[in-house]
């Protein structure tokens, strides 16, 4: 397979002003006939090359007379005038057998379409790249009650519809949708008074009555980005379809967003407070791809962070808005620190904007969306947020309409600013995680601190130049008042020293409050001053950053030396639980713990070799010691967190109903489940129920329970998604595998849907003990099974392939059923781009 590199980009040599699509729908044989409105390109002349994959090419005629293209697997190529033409052809398709969902598929006997980012080749033949920008006009011809494109409804009559989409866009976020499908209606009535039709399509029956919370989600979402971005809806209708079978979460194709069902439906019955919110989140993000996205798309998709990059970060600052502004940002830099440093740290590690790939789904990462939003938020701090809003409207006025790149986006902040931000770019251009190392000094009322820079090599890259980090910093007294707030220190050198005079003791320095960088810090500390921290500090991160390193330093203890947690620790926690001034949600995120990845992770960096049994037992054992230490606090919150009334999934209930669970785990830890399954029976939503299972689980029961909830959701796929994922995940550490391995052959299991699959595999991941068990059994399952989905769907076997990124941490006999695996991966019959190149960086 060719590697595509950023450095060659070049233009399209044609121009298409017009696209018109006709679908004659049939499930094995449909066809496509495209018409498009073609411009040589003056500026750069070349081939007239258009994409094409798995098409069976009818004819293709250019200004009505039939020619006959150069025809391979990846394209065709046709000798055309020098001069505007008409590029007409027909191709047939096969929906029915599309198991890749990428291009037309069918799903239940829908028909939908995913084709960011490379899929629309799959479709007809076109310029799939996202610079080619064209007005389309999609003719629908299918036996079914709705049939839906992008943009407005131009007619409509028995058997066929026809879209005009105003809007011009790249291929990548072309739409098309026909099925027996019922909407959900809404209205929504922009700022300057324009009208827009809203719908939310399930197909009939039980989905129905889960559409009202992403209705208003989607109504929130164009109230804020309105409200605090200023920008508008700009066509008459706005449709979001729900599919069982899709690969991502959601797609934000234009005017028509097509949603994993799992992303958009929701009851208080079958979806948890979490699965509200991130539901929430995700129609957010979709909705605000319009702008950022849509009406400014990317150039090439190397450029893919400039639309998920900030676009993650406005779902984030939409769903701090909604909530707690402290406990997203604790979650979202938790996430950061666990699974995008790991991706950073490893074989798959690559820059925020790649330089090359080989296939770009395998790009949809954490470090592309995540480390990219972060440095948007970088991006804020540095600036300043007057300035940031200025260059966003900036960034609006001047490339709507456009392809644009990160060049470009920088450039509207240097405009607006008169900052030099070619350091800045570094973030995007270089891999890894830095690490800040700091030092201090107190001399004569003045504290130093000096902060040093360094990022470690990343495949490909061995040389780093030092970053620009926002370091923001605010140092308490040893009495534990704040004698500086919060500043923001710009490291530019790989070594800066910062001072503070004035001061009559010797501070405790808060450093990285907010994370305001996403690096790691290097610091030898104390669990005194990590106690301290976590009971003084007034930055909510902060606080519950100390927290976490203290739980891991605890642990680390517990695990590698067998000692017996730390008072410190669970003195802290006490302190947090009782103080009835702290949000509910916040002080349930304090009760989170490390999780035993996290903890493999700490012990290779410290230069051992992770043993996931013990890491396993270490946490049990300081679970149930907690548990202990807090058996007199928990029940009390128990009680008072409890939320009376029809269940509501607004952030202030679902605080509480976290702290309550987080209450009742430490509970079940000690009366052998009485509470739990107290709760299990009495729960009217998801939440409760499922955590109450969960709790029953975590200490060997919950089988009655366990089957009586399967058996009342057998008909509810996403809630079968979530017994599957929980059975798994729950099982002893021996009992893993052959747990996900008995799943796999349950009758509702089917590795063709990409929820269900994860549901049981990405369970196994997870699940750190028994997916690393001595035997190699969890390597070899997962591997099988990989190698099985990817005959069938390459871009969900190429993303489960992660699970064996960190394989290089574990010991030598481990390391090589590893390396077995994989290797028997790679030399599969057929293996697909997408999963060998993941296994070749994996390998490598
Ligand atoms: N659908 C994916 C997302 O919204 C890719 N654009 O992030
Ligand atoms: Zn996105």
């Amino acid at each position: 397979p060719q590697t595509i590199y950023l450095k060659d980009y070049r233009p399209f040599g044609y121009h298409i002003d017009a696209v018109h699509l006709t679908f004659k729908l049939a499930p094995t044989a449909t066809r496509v006939i495209a018409r498009m409105q073609v411009r040589p390109n003056a500026d750069y002349p070349g081939a007239f090359f258009l994409h094409g994959q798995e098409l069976t090419l009818i004819w293709a005629k250019i200004d009505g007379v039939p020619v006959t293209p150069d025809v391979t697997a990846e394209g065709l190529t046709c000798d055309a005038p020098d001069a505007p033409f008409v590029w007409e052809a027909e191709v047939e398709i096969s929906p029915d057998t599309n198991t890749a969902l990428e291009g037309l598929y069918t799903s239940n006997g829908m028909y939908c379409t995913q084709c960011e980012a490379e899929g629309f080749r799959k479709i007809t033949y076109y310029p799939d790249r996202p610079d080619v920008m064209s007005v389309f006009t999609v003719r629908i011809e299918g036996d079914f009650p709705v049939l839906l494109s992008n943009g407005n409804p131009v007619g409509q009559d028995e058997g066929w519809a026809e879209w005009h989409d105003p809007w011009p866009k790249p291929a990548y976020l072309f739409a098309l949708v026909a099925g027996d499908l019922v909407n959900h209606p809404g209205t929504f009535t922009t700022k300057s008074g324009k009208d827009v039709e809203l719908n939310i399509w399930v197909r009939p029956g039980p989905d129905e009555a889960k559409c009202a919370f992403g209705m208003e989600a989607l109504k929130r979402s164009m109230t804020w980005d309105e409200n605090v971005y200023g920008r508008e809806y700009d066509l008459d209708i706005f449709n979001i379809v729900a599919v069982d079978d899709f690969n991502m979460g959601a797609m934000e194709n234009k005017g028509l967003n097509v949603f994993n069902s799992s992303c958009v439906l929701a009851s208080p019955e079958t979806s948890t407070d979490a699965n509200f919110e991130r539901i929430d989140a995700i129609i957010a993000h979709e909705y605000f791809h319009n702008w950022t996205g849509n009406r400014i798309t990317c150039r090439d998709w190397f450029q893919l962070c400039l639309k998920e990059g900030l676009t993650v970060f406005r779902d984030q600052q939409y769903t701090g808005d909604q909530g707690s502004h402290a406990v997203k940002r604790i979650e979202d830099a938790s996430l950061m620190r666990s699974a995008q440093f790991q991706e950073d740290a490893g074989p798959l590690a690559h820059p925020v904007r790649p330089a090359s790939f080989v296939e770009i789904n395998n790009f949809y990462t954490i470090t592309v969306y995540e480390k990219g939003a972060e440095l948007i938020g970088m991006l804020k701090r540095l600036v300043g947020d007057a300035a940031y809003a200025q260059a966003l409207d900036l960034y609006f006025e001047r490339h709507d309409g456009d392809a644009a790149t990160i060049e470009d986006w920088l450039a509207v902040f240097e405009d607006v600013t008169g900052r030099d931000l070619g350091q800045f770019k570094r973030w995007y251009e270089q891999a890894g995680t830095p690490r800040v190392a700091v030092s201090d000094d107190f001399t004569n009322g003045t504290y130093s601190l000096t902060l040093r820079q360094h990022t470690r090599p990343t495949p490909g890259q061995p040389d780093k130049a030092p970053l620009v980090i926002p370091f923001a910093v605010g140092l308490i007294a040893p009495s534990g008042a704040e004698v500086v707030p919060t500043q923001l220190l710009e490291l530019t050198e790989e070594e800066q020293t910062f001072t503070f005079g004035g001061l009559s003791e010797k501070p405790v320095p808060s450093l990285l409050r907010d994370f305001s960088a996403p690096v790691i810090l290097e610091r030898d500390t104390t669990n005194a001053e990590r106690a301290f921290l976590m009971a003084n500090d007034t930055d909510p991160y902060n606080r519950w950053q100390a927290g976490d390193a203290l739980a891991s330093a605890v642990l680390m203890d517990m695990i590698t030396e067998d000692a017996a947690p730390d008072a410190a620790y669970l003195d802290g926690l006490a302190a947090i639980l009782r103080d009835d001034s702290l949000d509910p949600a916040f002080r349930a995120v304090m009760l989170d713990l490390p999780s035993e990845d996290e903890l493999a992770r700490d012990i290779a960096e410290t230069g051992g070799v992770p043993d996931p049994m013990a890491i396993y037992h270490g946490l049990e054992a300081l679970r149930v010691a907690r548990a202990q230490h807090l058996q007199d606090i928990s029940p009390r919150i128990y009680a008072d967190m409890q939320v009376a009334g029809p269940y509501s999934p607004d952030a202030k209930s679902a605080g509480k109903r976290r702290l309550a669970n987080s209450a009742l785990s430490m509970i079940t830890r000690l009366d052998g489940g009485v509470a739990a399954a107290r709760q299990f029976e009495a729960a009217d939503n998801m939440t409760n129920k499922i955590s109450a299972l969960a709790q029953l689980m975590n200490i060997g029961k919950g089988e009655a329970q366990s089957a009586a909830f399967r058996a009342d959701w057998k008909a509810d796929r996403l809630v079968t998604d979530k017994w599957f994922g929980l059975t798994v995940a729950r099982a002893a550490p021996e009992d893993a595998v052959g747990t996900a391995a008995r799943l796999t052959d349950e009758p509702d299991f089917d590795m063709g849907n990409p929820n269900r699959f994860r549901s049981v595999f990405g369970a196994l991941a997870n699940h750190h003990a028994g997916f690393h068990d001595a035997s190699g059994a969890g390597y070899r399952l997962m591997g099988d099974w990989l190698g099985k989905l990817d005959a069938k769907n390459p871009q969900a076997a190429a993303r489960m392939s992660t699970a064996f990124e960190t394989w290089r941490r574990y010991d030598p006999d481990r390391q090589a059923i590893v390396r077995e695996v994989l290797e028997a991966l790679a030399g599969q019959d057929g293996l697909s781009r997408d999963t060998s190149e993941m296994v070749g960086r994996m390998l490598a």
